[in-house]
Parts: C-alpha cells; structure tokens; sequence
C-alpha cells in the first residue's frame, strides 16, 4: 500500500504530461498554474515533456511599457493564424490586455484569439512568481511547446536582466521601440543589441518614427548582433493597432527561422541556450538547497560569528561547500 502511495503523485503527473501531449487544454492549464506555484512535482512532468518540445518557434517580444508590445502580439497571432499556424502566448506584463489592461478597441481584438481554439493565451499578472519570473517563464513557453504550438510568442516589459533570459530561450527576438521615448532610447539601448535579433518601430504612424528608426540604424551599425553570426538586425517598421506592417514582421520572423535552420551557427547558439539553460537551473536549485541548510538556530549563531568577526565568511563558506550539504538528497 505505501509503495502505490508513493507512486501516485508521478502517476498523475505523467496523466498530466499525457493530456498535454494529447492536446488538453485542462491538463495544459493545470500544469501551468502547478509551474507558476513553484510545485517542485511539476518538474517530473516538464522532465517527461521536454524531448517533445524542440518543434515549435519561439518568438520573444519585449521593450518598454506603453510600446504596443500586446497589440503587436495579438496582430502578430493572428496573422499566424491566417498562415494556419497554431500560437501559444505567454504575456508577462502586468499592464497586459491580456490581464485586463486593454482599451476597448484592442480588447476586441483579444477576444477574436481568446474563441480560437488554434490559440493558448497565459498571462502572468505578478513579476513576483515563485522560482523566479525567467524560469517560470521559460517553463510555461515548454509547455505549450509540448501542447504542440507551432509559434509561441512571448510578451515581456523592459530589458532588464530576466528579459535577457528569456531572450536567450527564444528563437527570435523583437525588441519593439516608440517614438517619444526620449532618453528611454538610451535605456533600450544597453539591452538591446545583446538579445535584439529584429528591432522593431511600432507606432510608425506617430511623428518622430523615421528619429528612432535612424538612432537605431547608427546603433545597429556600431555593434553585431547576438553572437556575430552573419544575420544583420533589420529595423521593421509597424502600426500595430491597424496591422500595418505586421504581416511583413512576420514574414521577417519566418526568414529569421529559416537563417538559424540553416546556419551553421545555430546550433552552436541552441547549445549556448540549453548551457545557460542548465546553469539557471543548477543555480536555483543551489539557492534553495542553501536556504534550507542554513536554517535553524545553529546557522543563526554561525552567522553571528562572522558578523562579530570571529569567523570570516570564506571559511564557512567554504565548510558549507566541503560538507556537500548542498548536494540534493
Ligand atoms: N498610434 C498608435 N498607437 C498604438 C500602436 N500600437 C499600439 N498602440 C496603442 O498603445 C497603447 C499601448 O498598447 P499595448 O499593446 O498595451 O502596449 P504594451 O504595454 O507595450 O503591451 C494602446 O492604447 C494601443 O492601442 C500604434 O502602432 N500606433
Ligand atoms: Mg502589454
């Protein structure tokens, strides 16, 4: 009895990854929020999903609030749509249309994806999810990935440092740039021809666009982009809120894919992922497995003494790392 006890759990997680392969929204669904609440059972299903995910594109949207980053997505699905692609998006922006921060027209638009069943939306409402807001991510993009996507597209704010993350798990990334950002140009600037494999102009159609067009242009000129691997970024102009431009971005994004098919390189930038892939991994779990070491009253005094300096921190640090504590059980 306690043997099948303790199989039961792996056994409704490999029903879960079932259902998922099979095409389930419930199951998809229930995983998902199991991943977004940090459950560590989750994990034996994503292990079981992850050799069914390496089939669909996957397409990095980010750049600053206000951008159009969720109209240009819903623009960019549906015209994969109307190329019989299926979609999953996973939008990480609190100010989301997707989480209810839509005006009205671009709402309309939403609701068109939402009665689709080719398309998967998830919104993530708080930056602060457990296990981190990069790896949660990059979970939830895993999982439609194995739904059978054929395109997920990935919605985030900003360039900061989870958002190169994410950039380094996707295919393809769009950094979208608006006229009127004054100096926030400056701010993209520093992230963007890091993770930029397209940049693009959305609000073309508002004064000062051809400005940010040429700043980007000096920009690009200055430094390769990622990898150096022979594709140079183009710059795309867009009008999201009346799909102007959108079906030539997608056309772009296509013929992205199709250089990293058939460069040499792209495979050498799919293992450079899967490398920073696995140190995120091994690094959270690390800080896990050390909070839970390090607790108790025993740890309170030990940090007591370094702070009184009768223990200097490399030491115990390194008593830590030669007891293998850190070691999973
Ligand atoms: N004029 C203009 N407005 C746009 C364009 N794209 C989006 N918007 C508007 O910009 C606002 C923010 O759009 P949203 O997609 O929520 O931006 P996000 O915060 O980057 O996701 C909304 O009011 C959109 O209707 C565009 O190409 N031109
Ligand atoms: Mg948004």
């Amino acid at each position: 009895l306690a043997e099948v006890q303790t199989a039961r759990p792996t056994a409704s997680a490999d029903q879960l990854a079932d259902g998922v392969l099979r095409g389930e929204r419930r199951a998809l669904g229930r995983l998902m929020s199991a991943v977004e609440n940090g459950r560590t059972d989750a994990r034996a299903t994503l292990k079981r999903l992850y050799a069914h995910t390496g089939r669909a594109h996957v397409v990095g949207i980010t750049g600053p609030p206000g951008s159009g980053k969720s109209t240009l997505t819903t623009g960019v699905a549906a015209e994969y749509r109307r190329r019989e692609r299926t979609v999953g998006i996973v939008a990480v922006d609190p100010s989301s249309p997707f989480t209810g921060g839509a005006i009205l027209g671009d709402r309309v638009r939403m609701m068109e994806l939402h009665g689709d069943p080719g398309v998967f939306v998830r919104s993530m409402a708080t930056r602060g999810t457990l296990g981190g807001l990069a790896r949660t991510t990059t979970d939830l993009v895993l999982l439609l990935a194995a739904f059978g996507k054929d395109v997920v597209l990935v919605e985030t704010v900003g360039v900061g440092q989870d958002e190169v993350e994410i950039a380094h798990s996707a295919d393809t990334t769009l950094v979208v740039g608006v006229p009127g950002l004054g100096d926030d140009i400056q701010t993209i600037k520093a992230g963007v021809l890091e993770i930029a494999d397209i940049l693009v102009v959305n609000k073309a159609d508002l004064d000062g666009a051809q400005r940010v067009v040429g700043d980007l242009r000096g920009m690009v000129r200055l430094a390769p982009g990622p990898l150096d691997d022979g594709w140079s970024v183009p710059i795309h102009e867009t009008v999201a809120t009346t799909d102007s431009g959108v079906a030539a971005l997608v056309d772009r994004i296509e013929h992205h894919r199709a250089f990293l098919e058939r460069s040499a390189r792209s495979h050498g930038r799919r293992a450079e992922n899967a490398r920073r892939q696995v140190h995120a991994i091994v690094q959270a779990r690390l800080a896990e497995r050390f909070a839970e070491v390090v607790s108790g009253p025993a740890w309170t005094t030990r940090f007591g003494a370094v702070a009184e300096r009768t223990q200097d921190p490399y030491t115990l640090a390194e008593k830590i790392l030669a007891s293998r504590a850190l070691l999973p059980d």
